[in-house]
């Protein structure tokens, strides 16, 4: 059975997905040390070292039975040789977060995630209707601007695709990367 077909035969009926940047454990542990003080201060719920990624487009709640069709669409993309350059610390009042942000979002991250948007929308998926704008999440329920903090920069080179699974936990959501393709 193939991995995305035994995928699908144990998932419940319906998952909430979407398709993110994943970093590997190395990146992992050199964001923390990036961006950890700025996520610990920021006033609201720092997000847990797991849980850090690159959201490319947020499709909510799928019938599993898409699930390999997303898998296949997945292995088909491929990442483009770029980096996303996290060089900005922001504060986004309205969904209240602290983001690390880029001041010179990479073109070929920006044809990526249009070019992975289009497809899903073609075939149906529900997709975001606002701008793309990549960020990595440091804190949500930021209610207040946060203290500054020196804004440190990290290069992530993009070399890990995932589809991702958000379940709702006691302490917000926890993340499960199903399927990754490293480039
Ligand atoms: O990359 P971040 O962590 O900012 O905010 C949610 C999170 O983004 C976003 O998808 C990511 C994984 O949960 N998200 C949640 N609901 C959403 C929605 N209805 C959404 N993005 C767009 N529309």
């Amino acid at each position: 059975m193939s991995a995305a077909a035994q995928l699908a035969s144990t998932a419940p009926e319906h998952r909430r997905l979407f398709f993110a940047l994943w970093p590997d454990a190395a990146l992992r542990a050199r964001l923390v040390e990036t961006f950890g003080a700025a996520a610990a201060v920021a006033g609201g719920r720092a997000v847990h070292p797991d849980n850090l990624h690159v959201t490319l487009e947020f499709l909510g709640s799928v019938a599993s039975s898409r699930l390999a069709e997303l898998a296949s669409l997945g292995e088909a993309t491929h990442l483009p040789t770029a980096d996303l350059s996290l060089d900005t610390l922001e504060w986004w009042p309205r969904p209240a977060l602290r983001v690390a942000g880029t001041s010179r979002p990479a073109g070929a991250l920006l044809d990526l995630q249009a070019q992975l948007r289009l497809t899903l929308g073609e075939r149906g998926f529900r997709v975001d209707s606002r701008a793309f704008r990549p960020h990595l999440t440091l804190a949500r329920e930021v209610r207040a601007t946060p203290p500054l903090t020196r804004v440190a920069r990290l290069d992530w080179s993009l070399t890990e695709l995932a589809l991702v699974e958000s379940h709702a936990d006691a302490g917000g959501s926890r993340y499960t990367a199903l399927a990754r393709w490293p480039r």
